[in-house]
């Protein structure tokens, strides 16, 4: 991706983030400098507002009632279906499922498709950068099944062995499923080459879009991904609801999921025949609220200069490691060519833990620990890192920030 053409000058920044009110506020005392936006991003007021006046005014059950709100709910929650349906470039509405989140989004596919076709043998194969929800739901179905994972290897950057792709894409291949961007390393996946190799070999394709939805567009037609996942609370929407994507010819061919309202034509106790899609895959009531949201936080993330939000975080990006490698006795993990916006570092002055604890004093939010990512951990030799993860509200400031509070842990520490 280029960033030059884009004039920064004209983004800003600090405009944005006064749109986002936990912004405004202070943890322990100080301005809060959130750099967890990999954990989960802040949500504009808009959105804030919007979830409130559901529950305010409007507040009904939906695909039920005749009535006037249950009708209002309706509409307005599967406006949503629309909306992502345009943001990602689905072909049909049909081919968006609402799920809880990514975690759910995988197993979905993993207890419906991945259920059906597997045989004893067969093989599933993601890489050794996935997040714990794009490996187990995959051990727990080839356990059942009696298959094999399969791991594209990487790097000391951080980046696929893509080398070694076409010897692991063997006829006992059922499904690829990868991450678009590392939670942890912060690499962005060459999934569309993953996606023709595979494609050539006949292999469906998964995309785990967790972390690369919030910082740059993603075209699911583009791609040629056969199921895509990610969740409404990393894209600056309510947590509880993500979505599943999948090609509807795909789609067509799943069992039900769940079972239970909603997802029925007929019922008797001899026979159910079952809805159409999308709704085959959506037993229950599903979070009204927290897709009406989702919806609005699309509204958001279109209504803003998308090309220079991203083309901003990379800058920050670039300063933001410039700046940590002249921190004494800091490493970064995860030095790929092509990296979104996320830091992960170890100090040697001090564990994890601490550097998060410390940086929490100063009012600066980071993630520490895994990520979710332990075979990654093993991969890299360490237990744990420090994480910074930036969205587009982030600011230059905020990364002199953060540096002064780790040269704060060197001087406490060191
Ligand atoms: N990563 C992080 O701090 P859920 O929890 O379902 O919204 O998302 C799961 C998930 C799946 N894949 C990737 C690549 C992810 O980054 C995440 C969530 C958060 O890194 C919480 S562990």
């Amino acid at each position: 991706m280029t960033h030059s053409a884009v004039n920064l000058t004209a983004f800003s920044a600090e405009q944005i983030r006064k749109e986002f009110p936990i912004l405004q506020t202070r943890v322990n005392g100080k301005p809060l400098i959130y750099l967890d936006n990999a954990a989960t991003a802040q949500k504009p007021g808009v959105v804030i507002d919007r979830m409130n006046d559901y529950y305010r005014n409007e507040n009904a059950n939906v695909h039920r009632g005749i009535h006037t709100l249950s009708q209002q709910a309706t509409t307005d929650y599967e406006s949503t279906r629309k909306k992502v349906q345009a943001f990602i470039h689905a072909a049909d509405e049909e081919e968006i499922i609402f799920t809880s989140g990514t975690t759910e989004s995988i197993n979905l596919v993993a207890s419906t498709f991945a259920r059906t076709i597997l045989k004893p043998g067969d093989e599933i194969l993601i890489s050794a950068m996935e997040h714990h929800s794009n490996i187990v739901p995959w051990q727990m179905i080839l356990e059942e099944k009696g298959g094999v994972l399969k791991v594209i290897p990487i790097n000391d950057n951080g980046e696929l062995i893509l080398d070694e792709l076409d010897s692991l894409l063997s006829s006992k291949t059922k499904l690829v499923a990868v991450s678009h961007m590392s939670n942890t390393l912060g690499t962005i996946n060459p999934v569309k080459e993953i996606i023709k190799a595979a494609h050539e070999k006949g292999i469906p394709v998964l995309v785990d879009a967790a972390q690369s939805i919030p910082h740059f567009p993603v075209d699911v037609q583009d791609l040629d991904c056969d199921f895509l996942a990610f969740s409404g609370h990393k894209l600056f929407g309510p947590t509880g609801i993500g979505i599943l994507y999948g090609k509807k010819a795909l789609l067509d061919t799943l069992p039900p999921y769940h079972g239970g309202g909603d997802m029925i034509k007929t019922v008797t106790f001899e026979k159910t025949t079952y809805n159409d899609l999308p709704f085959r895959l959506e037993a229950g009531t599903p979070n009204i609220a927290a897709g009406i949201g989702l919806g609005s936080a699309i509204d958001y993330v279109n209504s803003i200069d998308w090309k220079s939000a991203v083309a901003w975080e990379h800058e920050l990006l670039t300063y933001t490691t410039e700046k940590m490698l002249e921190v004494p006795g800091l490493r970064i993990i995860g030095t790929a060519a092509n990296k979104g916006s996320v830091i992960s570092f170890v100090m040697k002055s001090a564990h994890a833990s601490d550097i998060g604890m410390i940086l929490d004093q100063e009012g600066i939010a980071i993630r520490t620990g895994h990520h979710c990512t332990q075979p990654l951990m093993k991969r890299f030799g360490v237990p744990a890192t420090a994480r910074a993860s930036f969205a587009f509200y982030n600011t230059k400031e905020d990364a002199d920030a953060l540096i002064r509070g780790l040269l704060k842990i060197n001087d406490l520490f060191g």
